[in-house]
């Protein structure tokens, strides 16, 4: 157990903070946590905790202090996916990340399949109205690498679901509600077939699966993520 103590900073509306917050959540960890206002973000936050001035990042040890007032003593890291190893790290006993050689290396595969395939076709159909082909092809490639049953990798929640479980939740909820550039009724059209479809019928079980436990309850607000959501990436009238 660390010792430590442990700031987020995370916002809500941000599908990378949910996974750290999701691997938190997993290793029940007491840490602090502090909202970022990405629209009217904190001068120091910057300056003092993540010069990139994204979320999510963390800061590590030092005295304790008020998380508006970092002290320079604390080990700030950041980037979504470093945070899950280190927060894995932290906390074996929540095996996050399994044991066995063969499970990492099929934990990071996985990890790497969202970021450089899943990632750029979600952000392609929804912030950019691209056909849903890539999408949908990307989707089922993803579902091919899940387990036969439990989650990505054997029957335990590791980092690997923390990784893609936000992007499926944010697909849920926008194309469920026909937000993205694309043209009016795609995104529901898109929801139906890859929340309801035979296609994707590995993939919706895991979904529930993902979405039954506590650390999802805890870290997804959806009529907060809607509003912002709509507020970003709604189609011009
Ligand atoms: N590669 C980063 C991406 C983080 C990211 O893009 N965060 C967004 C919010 S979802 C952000 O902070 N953007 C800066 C801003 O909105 O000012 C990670 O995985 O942590």
């Amino acid at each position: 157990m660390a010792t430590e103590q442990i700031t987020l900073y995370s916002s809500k509306a941000c599908p990378f903070c949910q996974r750290v917050e999701l691997a938190i959540s997993e290793a029940g960890a007491n840490i602090n946590r502090y909202e970022i206002d990405l629209s009217n973000k904190p001068d120091w936050y910057a300056s003092k905790i993540s010069s990139s001035g994204k979320v999510p990042s963390l800061a590590y040890g030092g005295p304790k202090v008020s998380p508006d007032l970092p002290s320079p003593e604390s080990t700030k890291i950041a980037e979504s996916l470093i945070l899950l190893e280190f927060v894995a790290d932290l906390y074996p006993d929540a095996h996050l990340l399994p044991g066995a050689p063969i499970e990492r290396a099929q934990v990071r595969f996985f990890i790497d399949a969202v970021s450089t395939k899943v990632l750029p076709a979600y952000a392609g159909f929804v912030m950019r109205g691209e056909p849903k082909e890539k999408l949908f092809g990307v989707l089922e490639d993803a579902q091919a690498l899940l387990s036969p049953a439990g989650f990505a990798v054997g029957n335990s929640w590791t980092i690997a679901d923390a990784a893609i479980a936000p992007f499926l939740g944010r697909l849920d909820l926008m194309l469920g509600n026909d937000v993205g550039k694309f043209e009016e009724g795609v995104g529901r059209a898109a929801h139906a077939e890859i929340f309801e479809g035979d296609r994707f019928a590995r993939l919706q079980k895991y979904y529930k699966d993902l979405t039954g436990r506590k650390s999802w309850k805890a870290t997804f607000d959806g009529e907060y993520i809607l509003d912002n959501s709509r507020a970003r990436f709604a189609r011009a009238a």
